[in-house]
């Protein structure tokens, strides 16, 4: 009906987010008991921490502390990517990054779908890790003519997801009653199918080509195959995880421990084992196991500028080199903190070597005045930092990264899959797939920091007025 208020892409995403969640514990118990550890080990943290607690308070972290941060999901065709983007769109999410996964022996290519205003992502920051299948690195031309006839035939999307979207489009939103049907509609196309679309022999081949094939190619939709929470103490969740009963991989994803912590870490709990069905009807062939759904947490930190991801991929790939990854490997975690003893862990360093994005903002209004009116030079902001009159703090990282990201799919390939593809980017391809360019995740950053030096400099300014 005309007039009704239309509710906030913001708001749309919260119920979209809180849906998914419910959903995917009801679907992956074990998913649920990740939560309930993730929860524990986080009020312990808070516990033990009550400065970190204050500050968590005062920016109304603490009840969306233990929400979902992030989720994924592997599309199978351009339409179904290009469609995904527009559905997203009404959520406010919007594709953030290009993540080329075929280095790491996996055939996709990615983006996050996510808020992008501070405004956006502090009512709710939950994102979608998505990934297109990339058909043309399946060798085999005749199996890749087959993935591609069975992918062309589904529609992962409902009409009345659809006809809902095309609303949204005409309207500029959604009213209440429009947008809760559209969060129901839409996740559908994400639950979990135990139906596959094709026989057995068909799920082999497709298997055998690469596990991820299969999962993307065999069944009606793009289920969520994670949803991943934020901890505070990630490493104290990786050791419980064993304790109760879950298969942790075995490192945590990202940069060691710090002080200050950067980017992002994660870790996972591996993908379970679940009884699927076939096409045809002569059981017991029709019957198999598929491997897809696993849980994932994750503890965010620091933006990095160009300079520092530079630093953070040569450091990274120096840790690689020294050993191999993973098996149990229990010196990882003490190579990775080793090799990381050249990234300073010290925020005045990080800043003034412009290796992390700060946020500005005025901390005492009177120094601030004094600093004004002692002369009439441009604001000295070492200075201004120095006397407490402006405070800088960290700029969250809000994205993925590639080498982790394939470990997290890889933690989940059974060791066995080790598939190389010749490194092959590409972006172009990609973003002519989602009939939009991906947004550059550091110009993001460096907007935001800029935005808060220019404010600073307005208040500055009127200090003098
Ligand atoms: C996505 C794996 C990557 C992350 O958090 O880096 C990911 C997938 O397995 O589909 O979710
Ligand atoms: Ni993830």
């Amino acid at each position: 009906a005309a007039g009704a208020a239309l509710l906030s892409p913001d708001e749309i995403r919260t119920r979209f987010s809180s849906a998914m969640s419910a959903m995917y514990r009801d679907e992956v118990p074990q998913y649920g008991a990740l939560l309930e550890l993730v929860a524990q080990v986080n009020a312990q943290y808070l516990e033990q921490h009550p400065e970190e607690r204050a500050a968590l308070a005062a920016q109304q972290e603490l009840e969306r502390l233990n929400l979902e941060r992030h989720g994924a999901i592997r599309l199978g065709t351009a339409q179904e990517l290009a469609m995904a983007r527009r559905i997203f769109a009404v959520m406010g999410m919007h594709p953030v990054g290009y993540y080329d996964l075929s280095v790491a022996g996996v055939p996709v290519h990615s983006t996050a779908f996510r808020p992008i205003s501070d405004e956006a992502l502090c009512k709710n920051p939950f994102r979608i890790f998505t990934s297109l299948l990339r058909l043309e690195l399946i060798e085999d031309a005749a199996l890749r003519e087959q993935a591609a006839q069975i992918l062309a035939q589904r529609r992962i999307f409902t009409p009345r997801a659809i006809a809902l979207l095309e609303q949204a489009e005409r309207a500029g939103g959604l009213d209440q009653a429009q947008a809760d049907e559209f969060v129901a509609e839409v996740l559908h196309t994400f639950r979990w199918h135990s139906e596959a679309t094709v026989d057995a022999a068909t799920y082999q081949r497709l298997h055998d080509a690469h596990r991820l094939i299969a999962d993307v190619v065999c069944f009606k939709g793009p289920h969520i195959n994670h949803l991943t929470p934020r901890t505070l103490d990630i490493d104290a969740v990786q050791r419980a995880m064993p304790e109760r009963g879950m298969a942790a991989k075995d490192v945590v994803e990202g940069p060691p421990a710090r002080q200050h912590p950067i980017l992002l870490r994660q870790t996972s709990f591996k993908a379970l084992q679940e009884p699927i069905r076939f096409v045809g009807a002569d059981a017991p062939a029709s019957a198999g196991t598929h491997t897809a759904r696993f849980g994932e947490i994750e503890q965010r930190g620091a933006a990095l500028t160009r300079k520092g991801r530079q630093l953070y991929d040569a450091l990274l790939a120096r840790v690689r080199e020294i050993g191999n990854v993973g098996s149990s490997d229990a010196g990882y975690a003490q190579r990775l903190q080793a090799v990381f003893a050249q990234f300073p862990d010290d925020l005045q360093q990080l800043r003034q070597q412009g290796l992390a994005f700060f946020r500005y903002r005025v901390l005492d209004a009177a120094q601030l005045q004094r600093l004004a009116q002692a002369n009439d030079a441009p604001l000295d902001l070492e200075q201004a930092i120095a006397c407490g009159a402006v405070q800088a703090s960290p700029i969250t990282y809000e994205d993925f990264l590639p080498v982790s990201a394939a470990g997290i799919f890889q933690s989940n390939l059974g060791g066995a899959e080790q598939k190389s593809y010749a490194a092959n980017a590409a972006q172009a391809a990609f973003e002519q797939a989602l009939q939009a360019p991906v947004l550059d995740e550091i110009e993001l950053y460096a907007r935001a920091q800029a935005d808060s030096l220019q404010q600073l400099q307005q208040q500055f300014a009127q200090c003098r007025a």
